[in-house]
């Protein structure tokens, strides 16, 4: 089995590795028995893949239901964000002026990433294959699904949906320290064994997905699974729903905790000091491969 290297974004396909919808969760998903939901979200599925870079990301018309839903999750997590998110993200966050009535589309998004960073946003059809995932960000490549979650727990979601990567992914894309960051787990990625991928996987997780920073007035919130969910912001600082979280630092040359995409909260955070903190320990382990 010959593994090519990928050399630029075209040699990663968005749509080959997709783990589809309700892979694993089927039962649990909120939309697993909505046959419109379903329908809905296949149809916005099937544009991500018929889309090819350099071309326009195609525009989605959202429903009243769906602007609903983002609208509500932007007015709960912009009441926590002041306390509980991280500096650098409120400053990102300002650039884009997300209003409740209106879902922004992937391309504008993506050209103010392309502005700032360099980064482009990529459409996918869903979970996409860590392995795509991670290479892609070697090319200042983000995927991000465009489909709404289920409307019957707008709090919750299961697998991404385009809420998750708004608010949670977007705003610090726009970052420079942080997309640079970001861009050396897939660097790392390209030459990656089956281990380390596993490894970076984790890394990206427990940075990317749910890092913590110090702050002078205490711990906030960089990963994207913290800023896009309003229950877990509260369980970081709070542990409101009984069970305190443990910090710990990052150090990505030890052996990562399991990951747990489905039992409610993390137990577990990494705190890191800041950005560049991050950035000298993964380039540090980068070499390492
Ligand atoms: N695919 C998509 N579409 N969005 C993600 O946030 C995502 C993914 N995260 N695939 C990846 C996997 C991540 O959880 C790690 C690398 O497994
Ligand atoms: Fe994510």
């Amino acid at each position: 089995q010959v593994h090519k290297i990928p050399q630029s974004i075209h040699d990663i396909s968005n749509g080959d590795h997709i783990l589809g919808f309700g892979v694993e969760l089927a039962e649990h998903h909120p939309g697993f028995h909505d046959e419109e939901y379903k329908k809905r979200r296949s149809y916005i599925g099937n544009l991500a893949k018929l889309h090819k870079i350099g071309e326009p990301i195609p525009h989605v018309e959202y429903s009243d239901e769906e602007i609903k839903i983002w609208g509500e999750i932007l007015g709960k997590l912009t009441y926590l964000h002041p306390t509980h998110a991280c500096k650098r993200y409120l400053d990102t966050f300002q650039l884009f002026n997300f209003v409740p009535d209106r879902l922004p589309c992937l391309q504008e998004l993506s050209e103010v990433l392309m502005m700032r960073t360099g980064w482009q946003i990529r459409p996918v059809a869903g979970l996409l294959h860590p392995t795509d995932f991670l290479n892609a960000m070697a090319f200042r490549t983000f995927h991000c699904t465009q489909y709404v979650r289920h409307g019957s727990q707008p709090m919750y979601t299961p697998e991404p949906d385009i809420c998750h990567e708004i608010l949670g992914h977007i705003p610090l894309l726009a970052d420079p320290e942080f997309a640079n960051l970001v861009q050396l787990i897939g660097l790392a990625s390209l030459r990656a064994s089956k281990q380390e991928m596993l490894h970076l996987t984790k890394l990206y997780w427990y940075t990317v997905e749910f890092g913590t920073v110090k702050e002078r007035d205490g711990v906030k919130a960089f990963g994207a699974g913290l800023l896009s969910s309003f229950g877990e912001l509260q369980h970081m600082l709070s542990g409101e729903d009984g069970s305190m979280p443990i910090f710990e630092d990052l150090d990505p040359f030890k052996k990562l905790p399991k990951m747990d995409h489905k039992c409610g909260f993390q137990k577990r955070y990494f705190l890191c000091e800041n950005f560049s903190d991050v950035a000298s320990k993964l380039t540090a382990y980068a070499k390492s491969l």
